[in-house]
């Protein structure tokens, strides 16, 4: 049964986890410590759900992937210096991402501050240029008020990390802290003026895009995108990684403007004369090395929606600035009434469907472009798809097609490793969803360790690990740059699948094409925790090219 919330009475400890509940935290990830004892005891019985996880880098992903999928800060707890400093991966993640977490972590007792006591980290200073807010709760009285503040500051306008140091001794005090009723994120709506200004902009033009990216989306504000974009004829295209916000079958889809892109797609872009980025950063992948548009005026005439003012202008200066949650925003384009022709956006989509719609042929027994197909077909629209950094992630980005809103779920910033864990929080959000993570042989032994966790909490997830003896995307990189000079870009693996058995899960190896379809079908018949793993050529580097055509033009340019 469900402890009631006793203002009471209270240690400080069970006023943070009271707060939690308060805020609608119904799971928790980490790896426990010594330094915050009193919250695990105060987490028995309080509803709350605790993942604990096998390194704290994962347990930060996951938690930064809930609060990715959900729009509710993700929450981690970790320990102290060890703990932090392994977390920082997904705090990372969550600053680049836009994404709304919290992580907690312990710290040495006030009166040991400063003298580098046992795993003393100074959180500000190590945590102080990535996360939105990081403090120390160092009044028992406060827990309550900081809490709260650090559910504000993580979902206000560009969502984000907050760090929350708690000391030793805080925990177990006695606490006459208050509780703070449910935050919910602020929603900015824009205002008439600005959106008649963007109606007048839309009457003068005659090639516009819009560019979908961000957080602080919902599926009811993708549903009034495509609305708008169908009454207008606009062609709709996606930044890196967030292919998800708009249906790839939706005959206004042009494509995603991600590493890879499809050069037609880049060309559009750059000569349109209106661009809509619509919660998108136009970070440095999206706008292809900031080569997209000029720097700092674009060439084109640029409406910049996003949910944070101090974000607009950061690169670009835009012709219209819009401070507008995409929700919000969403809302308000279902009054625009096109005063012109509709603009035929079905030359865009036959672009896409040209560059993404058939397999193309691939060195070796295994072709990606093939199993990425057959996935797009055999899969559930409601599907979610994770990955980390590789380049086998470039066979997703041009093959797969995401139809549904937050099915997608990979890092803006690259961070290997992050496939699994997000696959398991997203697991153990929707049981009833298929879950599958796409990894590189490197990018999966960052956090392969997490396997554990998906057996131990019975989460049942595919992983897919697309295994070429290398660090692929680093060796492309080193042919480019230094052809024919490898340097420790070459991997010894082990039976990744003998790996998943010895587990507790499925295993299987798959070492030709014809033989993915039936171990994927017996993959999702064991009910179980299921790892394919994918040999493939290295030779086949990306989509598109070998390591030996690539060699070939660094050395003859
Ligand atoms: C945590 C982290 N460390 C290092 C890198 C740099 N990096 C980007 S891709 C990559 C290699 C990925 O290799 P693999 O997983 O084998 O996939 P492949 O490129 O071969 O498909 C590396 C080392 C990174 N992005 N993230």
């Amino acid at each position: 049964m469900t402890r009631p919330i006793e203002p009471a009475a209270r240690t400080a400890a069970q006023v943070l986890v009271d707060q939690l509940r308060l805020q609608g935290v119904t799971r928790i990830f980490c790896v426990p410590g010594e330094s915050y004892l009193p919250v695990l005891d105060a987490l028995l019985g309080s509803g709350i759900a605790v993942t604990v996880c096998r390194n704290e880098g994962g347990a930060s992903m996951m938690a930064e992937a809930w609060g990715k999928q959900t729009g509710r800060p993700g929450i981690c707890f970790v320990t102290r210096g060890p703990g932090a400093t392994n977390g920082s991966g997904g705090v990372h993640i969550a600053q680049q991402d836009s994404s709304p977490m919290i992580l907690f972590v312990g710290q040495v007792e006030r009166e040991n501050r400063g003298r580098d006591a046992f795993q003393e980290v100074d959180y500000r200073a190590f945590f102080g240029g990535m996360a939105k807010w990081v403090a120390e709760v160092n009044e028992p009285e406060r827990m309550g008020e900081m809490v709260a503040k650090a559910f504000a500051v993580a979902m206000a306008g560009r969502q984000g990390p907050v760090v929350l140091a708690l000391p030793h001794d805080v925990l177990p005090s006695p606490s006459l802290s208050p509780d703070v009723p449910f935050v919910a994120a602020v929603e900015t709506a824009p205002g008439e003026a600005a959106m008649n200004s963007l109606a007048d902009l839309l009457a003068q033009s005659e090639r516009p895009m819009l560019i979908l990216g961000g957080g602080r989306w919902s599926d009811a504000a993708g549903g009034q995108v495509a609305r708008f974009a169908q009454k207008f004829g606009i062609p709709v295209c996606t930044s890196f990684r967030r292919a998800h916000l708009f249906d790839a079958t939706h005959p206004n889809y042009a494509g995603d403007l991600g590493l890879g892109a499809n050069p037609k797609l880049v060309a559009r872009v750059k000569q349109s004369d209106l661009v809509i980025a619509l919660g998108a950063r136009l970070n440095e992948l999206t706008s292809q090395g900031y080569t997209l548009f000029d720097i700092p005026v674009p060439q084109m005439k640029l409406v910049h929606v996003y949910p944070g003012a101090e974000e607009i202008g950061r690169v670009y200066h835009p012709h219209l600035a819009i401070h507008a949650t995409p929700s919000a925003f969403a809302a308000a384009l279902e009054a625009l009434e096109p005063r012109l022709a509709p603009i035929d956006a079905r030359p865009a989509h036959r672009d896409y469907r040209d560059w993404s719609e058939k397999p193309l042929p691939q060195p070796g027994a295994v072709n990606l472009s093939e199993i990425m197909c057959w996935l797009r077909d055999h899969l559930p629209a409601d599907a979610i798809v994770s990955n980390g950094a590789g380049n086998y992630s470039a066979w997703i980005h041009r093959f797969f097609r995401f139809r549904r809103f937050n099915t997608q779920m990979a890092t803006v910033c690259g961070f290997m490793g992050y496939g699994l864990p997000a696959a398991v929080a997203m697991k153990a959000l929707y049981p009833q969803r298929k879950v599958l993570a796409l990894a590189g042989d490197g990018d999966f032994l960052m956090t392969g360790q997490e396997f554990a966790t998906a057996i131990q909490y019975r989460l049942p997830v595919i992983v897919l690990v697309f295994d070429n003896a290398i660090l692929g995307t680093i060796r492309m990189h080193q042919e480019r740059e230094y052809p024919g000079r490898v340097s420790a870009t070459g991997l010894v693996n082990p039976d990744f699948a003998a790996m998943a058995r010895s587990f507790g899960g499925f295993g299987a190896t798959i070492e030709k094409t014809a033989d993915f379809a039936a171990a994927f079908l017996a993959a999702e018949e064991s009910g179980l925790p299921a790892l394919l793993h994918v040999k493939f050529d290295a030779e086949g580097i990306t989509p598109s090219t070998t390591l030996t055509a690539i060699t070939a033009k660094a050395r003859n340019p």
